[in-house]
């Protein structure tokens, strides 16, 4: 029997008001970020359902050794109400670690937003591409998006859109910002990505002249 779950518990979410360049350095510290007190925000969370046992709080208690698991295949989702507005500026999930034999078992969603809690919009990543992605159980890293953050939402929903796993995520974080993100930040990451870029292709023609 699915058992529909409206567990609407009072957790601490990581809410850090940074700048787009910033997030890249969130990416590596993201399972420490639970442990910086004063950037954390109280938000609550909803599941569509959920595997018995494993409550959506279990999504954001800061614990890689604690999961929820959706009672069934997609579509499911996961819902944040973040309380007030925030420019969203990325989302960090860590997928299950794939024992059991469920290693490589695809998790496929997308991020949508919403200000009454009832209607939800697609959100855009940096860009302008849907948010959407694939995750892979016993994956070594969270799958991060980061978007434009240029609209504020009160509600995060992650929407699992499919895959070969019923959805699961041992930790989701959330960052933005209670004010816009000025536009520069945006030009300044795109900018700094086209460098690397040039300087990698540039350190390869050098390499291959060198052979
Ligand atoms: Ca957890």
């Amino acid at each position: 029997m699915k058992r529909r779950a409206r567990i609407w518990g009072t957790l601490k979410l990581t809410l850090v008001a940074i700048a787009l360049q910033s997030v890249a350095s969130g990416q590596v510290s993201l399972l420490s970020q639970n442990d910086v007190p004063a950037n954390e925000k109280t938000v609550t969370i909803s599941a569509s359902s959920t595997y018995p046992g494993t409550t959506p709080t279990r999504a954001i208690d800061g614990d890689l050794g604690t999961d929820w698991l959706a009672y069934g295949f997609s579509p499911q989702n996961l819902t944040l109400n973040l309380q007030a507005s925030y420019y969203v500026t990325s989302v960090a999930l860590m997928p299950n670690t794939g024992s059991g034999g469920y290693e490589g078992y695809t998790i496929e969603f997308k991020i949508r937003g919403s200000n009454d809690g009832a209607t939800f919009h697609d959100m855009y990543a940096v860009g302008g591409e849907l948010a959407s992605a694939t995750m892979y159980e016993g994956q070594p890293a969270p799958t991060f998006i980061t978007f434009s953050g240029l609209v504020a939402y009160q509600y995060v929903q992650i929407d699992f859109t499919g895959g070969t796993s019923w959805p699961n995520v041992r930790e989701l974080e959330v960052y933005g910002s209670a004010s816009p993100i000025p536009e520069p930040a945006t030009v300044a990451l795109g900018l700094g990505l086209a460098a690397v870029a040039v300087a990698f292709v540039a350190r390869r023609k050098k390499a291959r002249q060198g052979a």
